[in-house]
């Protein structure tokens, strides 16, 4: 084959797996559907950022840059289309931001042309990951991102790294300005999101303080605080509104996931939560709801995980996670909730509001202990006994 015709069939194979269509799952647990194949994967990053095209620079067409994942997306429904903000990673372990959009939000998903050229601070980056995309009501797209930049007071330990909240705003997904990053009186934090309202006049933020880059140490848990101004956001106290619990989903940690979804029966919020085991840390996402003048108390708390990560889903970079920081609704009330499976790529599952909140009211609260869980079975046996009877069944 020419070189010609080598590259054309690069094209065509790519061209095949963008263009693949998606189906839902057949069962689901009525709470949301699942679709078939992931919506992103490493391989659905365009040809031009890994390939030299020129044949005298590249005769042997070899990929000049590799892409090793494309996970832990933003989200917004933006004139019209499904976009996600993913966090692509290439095989040197940087992530980047690039937009991917999509005309239905479960398949078709292509990356635009470039990756977002992100402005720096006077401190330089050294990795970016995880953005959370607020619409807000002062008419910016705000995207706050993990910073990791090395940890200077450990000079001799090469692992040791630094999280901040990094800022950033834009009007159009293109052009962006970085703000500085947001200051807490906390070590490190990560999974900082922007409520997408004002709050007694000032911008309300979920944090997520920590003592260490991986470990909370003895903070954690879903924090809260208002700031002035984003422009040099400080949040000088922060509270906790979902905290880590004992023998929980979220024993280890959690952190807020996209910024919550407004509703007539509060605000519904998606995160994740994390637990040990002997095979390492487990991921899962969980649902719970917040009160619409006081998003910072929790009204309800569905007890356990809401997606976890399942089949293929288990296998990846970093088994045994299931990650979101991006959900859409769109006109018609649907949700299209956006997670990566273990920190390589991007799925979709598809609810509906009145699903979601049904979920999040209805479903009982975790009573943190093993009796409680069988009183719970119990209660739903005895009803469905007439339930069943009432049906015919
Ligand atoms: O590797 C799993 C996740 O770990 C971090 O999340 P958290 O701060 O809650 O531990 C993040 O690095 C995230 O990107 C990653 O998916």
């Amino acid at each position: 084959m020419t070189f010609k015709q080598n590259v054309a069939q690069l094209f065509a194979e790519h061209q095949k797996l963008v263009s693949l269509p998606n189906q839902p799952v057949a069962t689901g647990n009525g709470i949301y559907r699942r679709w078939h194949n992931p919506i992103l994967t490493a391989a659905h990053a365009p040809l031009t950022w890994r390939y030299d095209f020129n044949e005298q620079r590249n005769p042997l067409l070899l990929e000049r840059n590799g892409i090793n994942a494309t996970f832990n997306a933003g989200a917004i429904h933006w004139q019209g289309k499904y976009l996600l903000m993913v966090r692509v990673e290439a095989n040197d372990r940087k992530s980047f931001f690039a937009v991917a959009e999509s005309a239905n939000g479960v398949d078709n998903f292509v990356f635009w042309p470039k990756p977002v050229t992100m402005p720096e601070t006077d401190r330089p980056d050294t990795n970016v990951y995880d953005m959370r995309l607020t619409a807000h009501a002062d008419g910016y797209i705000y995207g706050l991102f993990c910073t990791e930049r090395k940890d200077l007071s450990r000079p001799n330990d090469t692992s040791a790294a630094e999280a901040q909240c990094g800022i950033a705003r834009t009007k159009d997904l293109v052009n962006w300005e970085r703000l500085p990053d947001l200051v807490t009186y906390s070590g490190q934090q990560r999974n900082v999101v922007l409520h997408p309202e004002f709050v007694d006049g000032k911008y309300a933020l979920y944090t997520r303080p920590q003592d260490g880059f991986i470990s909370v140490g003895s903070g954690g848990g879903v924090g809260w605080g208002l700031t002035d101004s984003m422009v040099n956001a400080e949040v000088k106290q922060e509270q906790i509104v979902d905290p880590k619990v004992y023998h929980a989903i979220h024993e280890v940690k959690n952190g807020q996931g996209p910024a919550p979804i407004k509703t007539d029966q509060g605000w519904l919020h998606l995160a994740h939560a994390v637990r040990n085991t002997a095979a390492g840390l487990r991921y899962v996402l969980y649902v719970f709801m917040t009160d619409l003048d006081k998003p910072w108390l929790v009204t309800h708390r569905p007890a356990g995980h809401f997606i976890a990560p399942e089949g293929a889903e288990r296998v990846g970079d970093v088994s045994n996670v299931t990650f979101s920081n991006g959900w859409i609704v769109n006109e018609n009330n649907e949700v299209f909730i956006y997670y990566a499976s273990s920190d390589t790529r991007m799925h979709v599952a598809t609810s509906t509001v009145a699903q979601l909140v049904d979920y999040a009211i209805n479903t009982p609260e975790d009573g943190y202990r093993s009796a409680l869980t069988v009183q719970r079975i119990n209660a739903l046996v005895d009803g469905n006994e007439q339930a069943l009877k009432d049906l015919g069944l």
